[in-house]
This record gives structure tokens, sequence and C-alpha cells, in this order.
């Protein structure tokens, strides 16, 4: 049987998970074609986007047995499995589940709390979400929560898992640089957290 490949992401070029997936992608040197679609314009509601891909979230990605994979993660996975050389999900059982225990946690902490802020609080988003405005001020709060969460992992550790840059790290730095939609600057004195933000922004893959 064929071996299944990746064709094309479908994603908006600024939507952080998205984003996401692309400095995924960057840190594995893979290269394949990016198709945008305009998420604000609502393209992605349409029924044929909809009925093709399975929802109507981005990043999507089209494999060559004509189906569509969806969730970042599930799609960062896709490309792990086939370029392990560089391992962004951990090398070793206790790095492993210290990898999915960070990521989510970047993602349930940092990530949504973020989006909540922005996507109920934000006039300009009621084209995405039908929205609650106390659902936005509930969830400022969590964002730093979150953000102190980060920088006391960070006390003890160069990346959020230890000596590895992994998926955690990509999670949680598309989630730190997200805060400007919701004008929110890191505490100063989340050091560990500041000095890891400018460690993990020189890498090349960051700008993708
Ligand atoms: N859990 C999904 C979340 C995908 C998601 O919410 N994507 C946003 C862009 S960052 C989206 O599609 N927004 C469109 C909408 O909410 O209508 C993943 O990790 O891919």
């Amino acid at each position: 049987m064929d071996r299944i490949k990746a064709l094309r992401i479908i994603e908006n070029r600024a939507a952080p998970n998205c984003r996401r997936v692309r400095i995924f992608l960057a840190e594995k040197g893979i290269e394949i074609p990016y198709d945008q679609i305009d998420i604000m314009a609502g393209d992605h509601f349409k029924t044929e986007y909809r009925e093709k891909v399975g929802t109507y979230r981005v990043p999507v990605l089209e494999l060559s047995d004509g189906s569509f994979l969806t969730e970042s993660i599930a799609i960062c996975r896709f490309f792990e499995m086939e370029n392990p050389e560089i391992p962004l999900f951990g090398r070793t059982q206790l790095e492993v589940s210290l990898v999915e225990m960070w990521q989510r946690r970047m993602e349930f902490e940092l990530l949504w709390p973020i989006a909540f802020v922005l996507r109920h609080g934000n006039p300009k988003m009621t084209v995405l979400e039908d929205q609650c405005e106390a659902w936005s001020v509930a969830n400022r709060p969590r964002v730093l929560v979150g953000l102190e969460t980060l920088n006391k992992q960070l006390t003890h550790n160069q990346f959020i898992v230890g000596p590895n840059f992994s998926v955690a790290d990509i999670t949680a730095i598309v989630a730190v640089n997200f805060l400007r939609t919701i004008r929110v600057e890191i505490p100063e004195h989340l050091e560990f957290l500041l000095n890891w933000k400018a460690t993990v922004s020189q890498r090349s893959s960051i700008g993708a």
C-alpha cells in the first residue's frame, strides 16, 4: 500500500494555532505548500469548506488519500512520525509524558484563556464568536496565573521540559506572543519566563 503523504496545509497566517504548526515544521526543516483561508471574512464557515474538512477550524492538513487532518497537535504528530530525527514530542518514556502534560497545560492554562479574553472581549471578533463579555473578563486573571505557572516551571529548566526544546515550548511561545492581542505584558518579576522568551525567540523557526 502506498504511504500516505502530506499534500498541503490550509491555514490562516495570523491565527495562533496555525503558527504552532508552522513553527513545528520549520524546526524539522519540512517544507509544504500553505493555502490561506480568510477566517475574518468567514470563508471557513462556508458549507464547501466544512463538508470537505469536517470542521470550520484551521489549520488543516490535506493528505494524499483524500482525507483531511485537523487539530494542530495531531498534524504535528503526523510529521513527527514521518520525521522523527529531531524529536519534539520527547525521547524517553518520562519525557514524552511530560511533554504531553506541559503541552496540554500550556493550551488549557495559557493559550485558551488568552484566546477567550480576545474572542469574547474584542468587538472585531464578533465575526468568529457569539460573545459573552463575562467570559472574557473571567479569563483575564487566568492568563496571569498561567504566566506565573510557566515562570515557575522554567526556574530549573532551560526549556519547559528540561534541556530539550519541545512542542510544549512551541505552544507556550505562540501563547506568549499572542498576549499582545489582549494588551498584556509579561510582568517584570517573571524573570525566568522573560529569559526563556528571549532565548526561544532567537530560534529561526519562530519567524515561520
Ligand atoms: N484545537 C484546535 C483549535 C483550532 C482553532 O480554534 N483555530 C482557530 C484559529 S487559531 C480557528 O479556526 N478559528 C476560526 C473560528 O473560530 O471560527 C487546534 O489545535 O487546531
